[in-house]
């Protein structure tokens, strides 16, 4: 039974009533510990002890679920959320449109839904382990509290992901539940599942990138898994998209502060050098747009997908929005037209929906980024510059699907791998560009300061200040 508050009483906070089911709560007290020791072992290093200003759920109805207060890390109360959900939920797509939805996993779907909440529980610990050493080389107290502020949020949204896994999959899914904290991010012998979440996030930059671009698949892998059959599975990715949000605007706002702070020093002159003044110049930035771009479109997996039509005919995995943007939510009718690779050349290939419904999200997808691009735009126009940010076409620098093995320049274009090795460094953040922007990462924590390269932000957290101590330090130094 789902209630709107948060029994905090409990070991786990928790919204399900927890205590009636003995069995479950000691399997997850258990877990508990195991993911502790994670946290302590991969969670942000060198800040365990500090007092971070953070927002806790308290309950899940639209008004009133945060709660700000400060927190020391591991006291913080990860727990298990669950939006409520209508009476006779009826399914919403898919061959069993119009049935009732489940609440209990059906044996013939249990693969296939188990390995859709590993994907998704995988990458919440994975981004957390990649974020691990930003706080050394934080920008300000604002940026670091939020850093923090996202990594706890992962932790509860692996919390949301395991809770399914003991409650519905049995010891498949305690074992499953095990496992997530044993993989690592970029380690070679147990790496994460999905490429993207084994790339090193070492400078801010890439941070709010990643937390653009990355988070930005998370907000609709979700929102098609809100749609799900399985109303457990729909209830809690409800909630984690309400705490995704705000991960999407640290990301949207920091790329636009860097951008921001750029223009500012550039003072309306094209040309000027700002790496003169220790700030990252236009292209660069374009360069680490176009890198986390391309790699998280991959996390859409195959443009034409057997999976992607399974998933959604057996109604596990929806569209975005399904109820809402879609009129016809059988998908038996239709198709997309998909540029392919035939013979070495560029062609297009007409593919029935169903199998088309990576690309559908990817679409969405792809729109969201560009209306934040339209954003940071304007903030280049309004400081008198002339330069324009793009995104790369949705071909470009792919390593999973239909492009995957062939090299594409950022328009489009087919083009040989020898072009493309020549040319990649123009395009693509290189490492010359990389370690030029670590090497401006310096840690910045005197209250209401901020690093030279990026801007203050408009406002700070629920009100306060910009000089307000977003994170209170128990020791002084550190590095
Ligand atoms: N890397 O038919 P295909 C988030 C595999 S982010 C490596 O193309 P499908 C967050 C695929 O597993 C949201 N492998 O793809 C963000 C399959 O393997 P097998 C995460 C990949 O299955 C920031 C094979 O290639 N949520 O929340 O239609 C911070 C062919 O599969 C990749 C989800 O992903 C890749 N990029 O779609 C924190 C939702 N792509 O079976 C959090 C759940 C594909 O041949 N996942 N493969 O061994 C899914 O719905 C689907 O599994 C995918 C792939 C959309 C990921």
């Amino acid at each position: 039974m789902v209630a709107t508050h948060v029994d905090y009483e409990a070991r786990i906070p928790n919204n399900v009533n927890l205590s009636s089911d003995r069995r479950l709560q000691r399997a997850l007290e258990r877990w508990l510990p195991n993911y502790i020791d994670w946290w302590r072992d991969m969670g942000p290093e060198g800040f365990q002890e500090d007092k971070i200003y953070l927002r806790t759920a308290v309950s899940v109805e639209k008004t009133g679920w945060a709660h700000f207060d400060y927190v020391k890390m591991p006291d913080y109360r990860w727990g298990i959320f669950l939006n409520p959900t209508e009476q006779d939920r009826k399914i919403g797509f898919g061959d069993h449109l119009g049935k009732d939805a489940w609440d209990q996993v059906p044996g013939e779907y249990r693969n296939a839904l188990r390995r859709i909440v590993v994907t998704q529980a995988d990458t919440e610990p994975a981004s957390v382990e990649q974020q691990r050493l930003l706080g050394k080389s934080c920008p300000s107290l604002y940026d670091l509290r939020n850093l923090f502020q996202v990594n706890v949020e992962e932790g509860r949204h692996l919390w949301a992901m395991v809770y399914l896994l003991h409650s519905y999959f049995g010891r498949d899914g305690r074992e499953e539940a095990e496992e997530l904290l044993q993989r690592r991010s970029g380690n070679p012998d147990k790496p994460r599942i999905l490429n993207v979440f084994n790339e090193p996030i070492e400078d801010w930059l890439s941070f709010f990138c990643f937390a653009m671009f990355t988070d930005r698949d998370g907000k609709y892998q979700l929102g098609a898994l809100a749609e799900s059959a399985f109303t457990p599975l729909a209830a809690t990715t409800q909630f984690m998209l309400t705490e995704e949000a705000h991960h999407l605007f640290v990301g949207q706002t920091g790329v636009e502060r860097v951008i921001r702070r750029t223009c500012e020093l550039m003072k309306g002159d094209n040309d000027y050098d700002v790496t003169k003044e220790g700030a990252i110049p236009l292209d660069v930035i374009q360069r680490y747009i176009n890198r986390w771009y391309s790699l998280s479109l991959d996390l859409f997996g195959s443009e034409v997908s057997s999976n992607g039509a399974t998933f959604f005919a057996n109604s596990l995995k929806g569209r975005f929005q399904e109820q809402r943007r879609w009129e016809d939510h059988v998908g038996l009718e239709g198709s997309k037209v998909l540029p392919v690779v035939r013979d070495g050349r560029l062609g297009s290939e007409e593919v029935p929906l169903r199998n088309a419904m990576n690309e559908v999200l990817r679409d969405e997808y792809i729109a969201d980024c560009e209306k934040a691009l339209r954003g940071w735009n304007k903030t280049v126009e309004k400081l008198g510059l002339h330069y324009t940010f793009t995104l790369p076409d949705r071909k470009f620098h792919r390593h999973q699907g239909e492009y995957a093995g062939h090299f594409f320049t950022p328009e489009g274009e087919l083009i040989d791998e020898e072009t493309f090795a020549e040319r990649q460094d123009e395009w693509i953040a290189s490492d010359e560009d990389r370690a030029y922007v670590k090497s401006l990462m310096h840690q910045v924590t005197e209250p209401g300061h901020f690093a030279h390269w990026i801007a203050p932000p408009k406002r700070g957290i629920n009100g306060q200040g910009m000089d307000f101590e977003y994170v209170k330090f128990t020791q002084h130094v550190r590095d």
